[in-house]
């Protein structure tokens, strides 16, 4: 991605906020300042509000060269200390008026600041980003992503859905995970489209967006489409708007297939469905001129390699039969930061484990079926370990034993539930929520806590997760 080749595009439209509009002599502008300000860093973090400064801090650091550490701003104190203390950003990118309790050097992002900047040559191989994501067990670790996965990624999508510099991507999402930052934000600017963030996700902006422009198409995660089945059911008018998108697509957990129904019945729109991971950005999509099968998430992007194996790791050929999705190709990431051993594991003959289960229907599309582990939780579209949520409780004075494990939720797919052992000085539930928002991140608290006097374990000790209830 070249800053003057944005330049070139000139008074198009590249970026829309509430806050503010950008065109790409604007973006580039602004970028360049940037570059400038990190150029010869070794890696630095950006402040990932949903805010312009934002993407133009990305765009800069990745002109210049050096990789982003994106930090959501809800980060609770321990979760941001270990991400700032494994990757050791050299500096921070941030808004004039965010950022502050963060302790790091930093370049306060001007959207107005002017500068043109001489790129320094890249390899496909340097870091891009570095994106914090949970595991099972443990601390988020670093997933280390190349420029050329972004690239794969892109150009996958961009064949598969007939993308073009015409669209404009609608959406709401959060730009410190892969979903709003890389496709929703990144991908538009590299094709030499447009985005327009909501700020935050409600269905009437959405809605509003999708009819402002001739050609759009709205990126969200199945607990926004769910809340837009129900606007849209409620609102005729809504339908029609979101009727009048080129595409709806939907990622980062199971859309429910009746959700599906339920906004296909309202707005004549089929929801097109992909597949990715923090590790391996998009692997799969259902294409624009395919059958959009509610439950199915589609075939490989271009470049993509991808099987289903056994627990042995044998590729099961034959269709109907579940098993572990692997997956090879220019989109998948390099290495856990600081996790050899991590990186080792997740890797069988140079295929990556996804951890997903799935099945593939006789033309080959995937249906992914569950997890192979199930502390790995998706609330809301955000990746969650039982494992950090249980470590987290049992810090507090008030926790003797925890277990963590999830729900079938309407709203958020699944929600987080702590099941607790009080010790003699117990807590109550509000204060065992609130510890988990305030050290870890608001999406992993857990929305019930159970008090319990004992927990079922078997003869190692082991919880039984599957007996509570
Ligand atoms: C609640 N809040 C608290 C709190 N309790 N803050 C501090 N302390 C507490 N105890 C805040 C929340 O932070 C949030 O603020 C607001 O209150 C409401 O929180 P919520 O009820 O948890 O969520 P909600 O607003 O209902 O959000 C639903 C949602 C959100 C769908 C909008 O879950 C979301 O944005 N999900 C997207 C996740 C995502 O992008 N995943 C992609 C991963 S990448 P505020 O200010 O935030 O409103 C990936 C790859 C791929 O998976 O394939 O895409
Ligand atoms: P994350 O690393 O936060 O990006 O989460 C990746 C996980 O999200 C995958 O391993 C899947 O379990 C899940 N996921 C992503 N897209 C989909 C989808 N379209 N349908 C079902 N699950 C999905």
């Amino acid at each position: 991605m070249k800053l003057s080749d944005l330049g070139a595009a000139g008074s198009r439209l590249a970026l829309r906020f509430p806050e503010l509009t950008l065109d790409y002599a604007g973006l580039a502008a602004a970028s360049g300042a940037v570059a400038e300000a990190v150029a010869g860093k070794r890696r630095v973090a950006v402040y990932a509000s949903a805010r312009p400064h934002t993407a133009i801090a990305v765009l800069g650091a990745i002109a210049a060269g050096v990789p982003v550490v994106p930090l959501n701003p809800k980060l609770g104190d321990r979760e941001l200390t270990h991400i700032l203390t494994d990757s050791a950003p050299d500096l921070l990118l941030c808004a004039p008026d965010e950022g502050g309790h963060i302790a790091l050097d930093r370049h306060e992002v001007d959207p107005a600041a002017r500068a043109s900047f001489t790129e320094p040559a890249t390899d496909s191989e340097d870091p891009l980003f570095i994106v914090y994501t949970s595991g099972t067990t443990g601390a988020p670790k670093g997933v280390v992503q190349p420029r050329r996965s972004l690239e794969a990624t892109v150009s996958g999508l961009a064949e598969a859905w007939a993308w073009t510099a015409e669209d404009v991507v609608v959406h709401g999402l959060p730009l410190f995970h892969v979903h709003g930052l890389v496709l929703g934000t990144l991908g538009p600017i590299l094709l030499g489209g447009s985005v327009h963030h909501l700020g935050r996700f409600e269905a009437e902006a959405a809605a509003e967006a999708l009819t402002a422009y001739p050609s759009t198409m709205l990126f969200g995660v199945p607990t926004m489409y769910s809340r837009v089945a129900e606007a849209v059911e409620a609102d005729t008018g809504l339908a029609g708007r979101f009727g009048a998108a080129r595409l709806l697509v939907s990622g980062s957990a199971p859309l429910p297939a009746s959700v599906h129904k339920r906004i296909t019945a309202a707005t004549g729109q089929q929801i097109i469905e992909r597949y990715g991971l923090t590790e391996t950005f998009m692997n799969t999509s259902v294409r624009i001129d395919g059958e959009r099968r509610p439950g199915t998430v589609g075939l490989p992007l271009a470049g993509v390699d991808l099987r289903i194996t056994d627990d042995a790791g044998t590729e099961i050929g034959e269709p109907g039969l579940v098993g572990e999705v692997e997956v090879r190709g220019p989109n998948v990431f390099r290495e856990y930061l600081n996790r050899a051993d991590a990186t080792a594991e997740a890797f069988r003959d140079g295929w990556f484990r996804t951890g997903d289960m799935a099945t593939r229907d006789p033309d080959g599309y995937l249906r992914l079926v569950g997890r192979r582990s199930t502390d790995l939780i998706k609330s809301g579209g955000y990746r969650i370990g039982a494992g950090e949520i249980e470590n987290a409780l049992l810090e507090h004075p008030g926790v003797a034993e925890a277990a963590v494990t999830s729900e079938p939720d309407e709203d958020l797919g699944e929600r987080i539930i702590a099941w607790i052992v009080s010790s003699a000085s117990p807590a109550s539930e509000a204060e065992l929520i609130e510890h988990v928002a305030s050290t870890l991140t608001p999406h992993k608290r857990p929305r019930v806590v159970r008090f319990r006097e004992s927990l079922p374990r078997n003869d190692m000790g082991k919880i039984l997760k599957r007996s509570l209830g």
